[in-house]
């Protein structure tokens, strides 16, 4: 039986009759596959601090720590599978005409998922890149235990650490995106990361109808149109459900 009571008729009909649905995912809608978030109670950075680890000089500081740091949650992504949250947008994607993905997500579960047009904002967990040349297909060769690429230069994560730009493409596209879509719907995200935060806020002031999913209130909370408290992997399978009743 799919739950209706969760969801408003705003925000059924928005979607039944949308020209352009934009979606911004954050950790949340991986939590339920089994990766930490990270401010959460398990979070990531119960252990670090995020200015130990997510930035250049840290990275320069003590390559070692912040390798260990992504070794171990390339290891812990390489053990999950999406889960229901991740199939049902990329269901959601097939229903809708103009389908836009934005995540901040770096674990790529989306894309496992079936998810097409996906924008990563902060970069890919299991690519490399080198800090000198700049290559991500480099040849890597250990060198006092670290990848190294063939140019002989350090290799880093290809995330986007905080202090550094997110890539202009994608990061044009997203506003872009956002600012034309008729539905935005923000998913397992706390809203406190900049420039992604304001996504959502961009697509209201164009009028867009900006729904929140979330397990809490978030920061965001008062300025979106609709909050929906519960799971995503619960959530957006039920969402999903019904618009198939209510619209092919
Ligand atoms: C930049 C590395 C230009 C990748 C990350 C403007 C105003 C204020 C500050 C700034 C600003 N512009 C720039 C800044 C500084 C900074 C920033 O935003 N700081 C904040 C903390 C104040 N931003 C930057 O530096 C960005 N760069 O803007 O460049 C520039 C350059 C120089 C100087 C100035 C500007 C770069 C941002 C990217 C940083 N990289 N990580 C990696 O290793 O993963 S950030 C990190 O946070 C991740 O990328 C993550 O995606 C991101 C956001 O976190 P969330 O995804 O929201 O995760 P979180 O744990 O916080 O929340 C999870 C949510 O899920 C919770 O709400 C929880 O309730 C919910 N949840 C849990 N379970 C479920 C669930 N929901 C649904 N279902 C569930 N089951
Ligand atoms: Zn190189």
């Amino acid at each position: 039986m799919t739950e209706t009571r969760r969801f408003s008729t705003a925000l059924i009909d928005r979607l039944r009759s949308a020209e352009a649905v934009a979606v911004l995912t954050g950790a949340g809608i991986s939590a339920e596959s089994g990766v930490p978030t990270f401010r959460g109670q398990d979070g990531l950075w119960k252990k670090y601090r995020p200015e130990e680890l997510a930035n250049f000089d840290a990275f320069m500081r003590n390559p070692t720590l912040v390798w260990e740091w992504y070794n171990y949650r390339r290891e812990l992504i390489s053990e999950v599978d999406p889960n229901p949250g991740h199939y049902a947008l990329a269901q959601l994607e097939k229903m809708c005409d103009t389908f836009t993905l934005i995540t901040q997500n770096v674990d790529g579960l989306h894309q496992r998922a079936g998810s097409k047009r996906v924008l990563e904002l902060h970069g890919n967990i299991t690519k490399n890149r080198c800090v000198s040349c700049s290559k991500t297909d480099g040849v890597s060769r250990t060198i006092d235990d670290l990848p190294h690429c063939d140019c002989g230069g350090l290799l880093r994560p290809d995330v986007v650490w905080f202090g550094e730009s997110l890539p202009q493409k994608e990061l044009e596209l997203a506003f872009d995106t956002a600012s034309r879509s008729t539905v935005f719907l923000n998913i397992g995200t706390s809203g406190v990361v900049q420039p992604a935060a304001s996504l959502s806020l961009v697509a209201r002031r164009n009028g867009a109808y900006v729904c929140e999913i979330n397990i809490e209130e978030t920061v965001l909370s008062g300025q979106m149109d609709e909050t929906i408290l519960g799971p995503s992997g619960e959530i957006m399978p039920h969402l999903v459900e019904l618009l198939k009743k209510n619209r092919m």
